[in-house]
């Protein structure tokens, strides 16, 4: 939905509070100014708060003042530590209100947060973003939330003007459990891409180009990971990359090789241990998918 400062006069459902003017909050912030909600901001360092005000925001001098304001708190901090710190500030002044953190943390976290608010009388959403804050507003903004269903309901057409929005359940930590496990596979798969680049500009070819070619030949992954997913849901794991028995065959040269251009091994060993283990435990005729029995022994 989108509509204007123009548009008649503004209900309790088009006031919201935003906590913390970094790049993100101040996307955020602008957002709701842009689309015609009453904007309370308030961040440690004030003069942050001077470009949302020429926009048509309210500044708040304190956390305080700023949450009494609006009936939705969202909340955008650098980290759980910072949130922990302007919310014990707040304090009782929580109550009746419902709460949206949008910082990043972990599911304990948004869990530990979720009972902060509930002793203080008020509601909670836990958020976590995957986009950057030019998208805000846009459909390439992803906003992954979790917590009670009622608190949600009532303000999902706020939480939309951001972007995309999905709800995980009702269980605070959920939105946290999908976005570590997101952002951490991408650090995983971005690392071995570094050392990788560092094999091949070792043997002399350019990293531009063997980028360019690796980026169309991982086009053809997904149905690979969700052939994994099955293998890993169901436990019977299918030659997804050939048996392991011919894989591990290589495991060998692509160590080897990795050592003799001083390439990190970390990950090959493991790969190899893993499915030497499964191969003498008789399961050689499996695909890669089978090392994750492996880890649940462990
Ligand atoms: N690209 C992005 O920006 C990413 C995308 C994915 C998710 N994140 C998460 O969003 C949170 C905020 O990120 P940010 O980009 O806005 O971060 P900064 O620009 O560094 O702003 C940090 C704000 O936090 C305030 N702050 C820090 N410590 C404290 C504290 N102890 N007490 C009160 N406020 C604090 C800081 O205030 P100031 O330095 O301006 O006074 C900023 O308002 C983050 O969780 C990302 O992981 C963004």
């Amino acid at each position: 939905m989108t509509t204007t400062k123009s548009d008649g006069p503004t209900t309790k459902a088009r006031q919201v509070t935003v906590l913390g003017l970094g790049d993100m909050g101040s996307a955020i912030a602008r957002t709701f100014v842009d689309r015609g909600y009453r904007t309370t901001v308030w961040n440690r360092t004030a003069s942050k708060t001077e470009p949302l005000v020429a926009a048509g925001a309210t500044a708040a001098t304190t956390a305080v003042e700023a949450v009494a304001a609006s009936p939705l708190i969202v909340v955008c901090l650098l980290d759980t530590a910072a949130v922990t710190e302007v919310l014990d500030s707040v304090d009782t002044a929580m109550a009746g209100k419902v709460l949206v953190n949008l910082t990043s943390g972990a599911p304990a976290q948004a869990r530990a947060t979720e009972r902060w608010t509930h002793e203080r009388d008020a509601q909670f959403i836990d958020g976590k973003i995957l986009g950057d804050p030019p998208y805000v507003g846009t459909p390439q903004f992803n906003l992954l939330v979790s917590g009670a269903s009622a608190p949600f309901e009532r303000h999902e057409s706020t939480l939309r003007e951001l972007g995309n929005v999905t709800h995980y359940g009702e269980d605070a930590g959920l939105a946290a459990v999908e976005f570590m496990a997101q952002v951490a596979m991408g650090y995983e798969l971005l690392m071995g891409f570094l050392h990788t680049l560092k094999l091949v500009q070792s043997e002399g070819v350019a990293a531009t180009e063997f980028a360019q070619r690796f980026a169309s030949v991982i086009t053809a992954y997904p149905p690979l990971l969700t052939a994994i997913g099955d293998a890993v849901t169901n436990g019977t794991y299918p030659p997804d990359l050939g048996p392991l028995s011919v894989q591990a065959a290589l495991m060998d040269d692509l160590i080897d090789h990795r050592e003799s251009k001083g390439v990190e091994t970390v990950r090959m060993r493991e790969v190899k241990t893993r499915m030497d283990r499964q191969i003498a435990e008789g399961n050689g005729a499996q695909g890669f998918s089978s090392l994750f029995e492996s880890l649940t022994k462990e």
